[in-house]
């Protein structure tokens, strides 16, 4: 059978077009560049952490008589600390702001969620605050303790981790510490003439992918919700085309969505002030643009990918970033306009940007003054270079926390929301699931790998949650668009979703359950203990697996390593750069799963790798006698 040609998004190619005719370089030009220089990259191991060196393509061992082996695992560890130091930086801001709000230093915040919060801190085994704010600065505590203890599992951890799990760990010495300590640990085996065995190395990254999960992404994703609220189901515009071209245009972009929030307000504001015209359209990019979509109903302009082509429609007045995922050269394209660039982390500045740094303690007034800078931009906007491609967005349905999903599914049973799931799971009209998780990558055609796996995985009677940057291709191609006639969904899924959304209320699901950003990957293993619990089983026993076929940024390999440890089958679409060591090839991909009962498994097709996700999904069902 022939093929059908895979059809890109047509925006993004206008806009990558428009932007080669205005010399504006995006990331597809850079990506180009640098890959013809290096395209042997990966296929090293380099070491350049001592003077002796840099060792650069060892062959055997470096100068310090380190072999490969030890080289290619211990720059894995030092990739996987930066990212996990990512989710915890992140961490540790709200925290800190949580515990602002409990203390009454930050007001632009509320305990918008007084259930949630009781809910973990009683989960914590805290007890004795008789008030909402000493509740969030006794949890916000002990969130910082986790990040900071020099000894004892974190509390987060004990409480989100099932029992067998936490047991495993204990028992194969990946038991984490603080957060601090541990990535402080870890830096420290890969210092000259530390750490020299390969599966210790290994076993650290795993290490760092629990670090990551109970440091970084579960206290972002419980204070996000406990301060700007819970997400349910909500309707939204995707894709480029949401920027207008006759409003002011305000993009929020980064990970932390505490100064978007306060943003939205003031915009809000603004527009409801009749005097005041044009409008301001705030749109959301990257994992901010999912925080604000899933509790505000924010339309998503893109991905990592279209950073520069957003501000290629020369309508962008104000591209306001806080942490993580910022292209540098959005500057350059922003100088080709009178587009502005805000950073506002001092530990994420841009040469060339205005810095303005966030204060959680005056959010409302530096939200109202980025509204004000923008509003003030729309005058120095020429006309004549606004171009917006004449391109509907695409409808999304999001939303989908832990609590709404749960809530929908007990909408069909009251009395037993999970057996709903598990049922459809043991009956087989739902095969398995599959967290289709990460970024978005320039290697090959614009969301091909994503796009093509999840059509076929959802054909075969998988259902797919998404986090993450690959959610913005599958929203293009519709794979997020509540359609009752569910198209290319297996005829068994689409039956079971369909009675989903009729109990409550809804026309259709989408093809595809939209869980959040990347921080929220930890919504996924809420799900995934809650369905093991149910079943009395493990994880790595369940019918589920895991992809990130566009990875590019640090924080998926700890992510993966997390999952790995879970014990789930994790599937990427690009390898890691270990390619130069066969036996941390062979580690990553076949002996963890004897520690831990998950694995990687590297596949840029996205076809086989579907193939391939299924046959573990039927071997799983079988074993479990389903
Ligand atoms: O935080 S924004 S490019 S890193 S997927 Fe990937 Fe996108 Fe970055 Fe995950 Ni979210």
């Amino acid at each position: 059978m022939k093929k059908e040609k895979f059809a890109v998004d047509p925006v993004t190619e206008e806009l990558r077009k428009r932007a080669r005719e205005m010399g504006i370089r995006t990331v597809w030009d850079r990506y180009r560049e640098n890959y013809a220089r290096s395209k042997d990259a990966p296929l090293q191991a380099t070491c350049m952490t001592c003077q002796q060196g840099p060792c650069v393509d060892v062959k055997t061992e470096g100068v310090c008589g380190m072999k490969k082996d030890i080289i290619v695992s211990k720059n894995l560890v030092s990739e996987t600390t930066i990212g996990t130091s990512a989710h915890v930086g992140h961490g540790r801001r709200v925290a800190n702001i949580l515990r602002g709000v409990g203390e009454g230093t930050v007001t632009a915040y509320s305990i918008k969620e007084p259930e949630k919060l009781d809910r973990i801190y009683r989960g914590f085994g805290l007890s004795g605050a008789n008030t909402d704010k000493k509740k969030a600065v006794e949890l916000a505590n002990v969130i910082l303790d986790d990040i900071s203890k020099l000894t004892g599992a974190p509390r987060m951890l004990v409480y989100r981790a099932l029992e067998e799990r936490r047991k495993l760990w204990e028992e194969k010495g990946i038991l984490i510490n603080g957060g601090c300590p541990e990535i402080m640990e870890a830096q420290n085996r890969i210092a000259m003439g530390m750490d020299a065995d390969m599966e210790n190395l290994l076993l650290g990254a795993c290490r760092l992918g629990l670090v990551d999960a109970y440091c970084g992404m579960y206290p972002a994703t419980t204070i996000h919700d406990i301060l700007l609220g819970i997400p349910n189901v909500i309707q939204i515009k995707t894709g480029l085309t949401v920027i207008e071209a006759d409003k002011i245009n305000l993009i929020v972009h980064g990970h932390i969505p505490a100064l978007p929030d306060a943003i939205v307000r003031a915009a809000e504001e603004y527009n409801a002030d009749s005097k005041n015209s044009p409008k301001v359209n705030v749109v959301g990019m990257c994992c901010t643009g999912m925080e604000v979509l899933m509790r505000r109903g924010v339309n998503y302009a893109g991905d990592i990918l279209q950073q520069e082509l957003a501000i290629a429609t020369g309508a962008i007045e104000l591209v306001v970033a806080d942490i993580q995922c910022t292209q540098p050269a959005i500057v350059d394209a922003a100088s080709h306009f009178h587009t502005k660039v805000i950073t506002t982390d001092p530990m994420s500045k841009i040469e060339g940007a205005t810095h303005i740094e966030f204060d959680a303690e005056k959010a409302d007034q530096i939200g109202k003054e980025l509204v004000e800078m923008a509003v003030d931009n729309y005058a120095n906007r020429d006309q004549t270079k606004a171009y917006i491609p004449k391109y509907e967005p695409h409808d999304m349905l999001g939303g989908f926390s832990t609590e709404q999903l749960v809530a929908a599914l007990g909408k069909v049973k009251p009395e037993d929301p999970v057996g709903v799931l598990v049922d459809q799971i043991k009956n087989g009209n739902i095969r398995g699931v599959a967290a289709v998780i990460g970024c978005v990558t320039p290697r090959d055609e614009y969301g091909y790998r994503t796009v093509e796996l999840v059509r076929e995985l959802i054909r075969n009677n998988v259902l797919v949650i998404f986090t993450g940057c690959v959610a913005t291709v599958a929203s293009y191609h519709d794979l997020l668009k509540p359609d009752p006639m569910y198209p290319g969904v297996g005829e068994n899924l689409a039956k079971v979703m369909d009675v989903i959304a009729k109990a409550n209320g809804l026309e259709a699901l989408p093809p595809c359950i939209f869980m959040g950003a990347c921080v929220d990957n930890s919504r996924i293993e809420e799900v995934l203990n809650a369905v093991a619990d149910y079943l009395k089983v493990r994880i790595d026993q369940l019918p589920v697996v895991a992809s990130a076929p566009e990875y590019i940024a640090e924080k998926a390999i700890p992510i993966g390593f997390w999952a790995v440890s879970l014990g789930i089958f994790t599937h990427l679409g690009d390898q890691p750069n270990v390619a130069a060591s066969d036996r941390v090839v062979k580690w990553l991909t076949e002996d963890v799963e004897k520690i831990f009962g998950g694995k990687f498994y590297v596949e840029a097709d996205p076809h086989a790798a579907a193939g391939k996700m299924i046959e573990v999904i039927e071997e799983k069902r079988k074993a479990l006698g389903i």
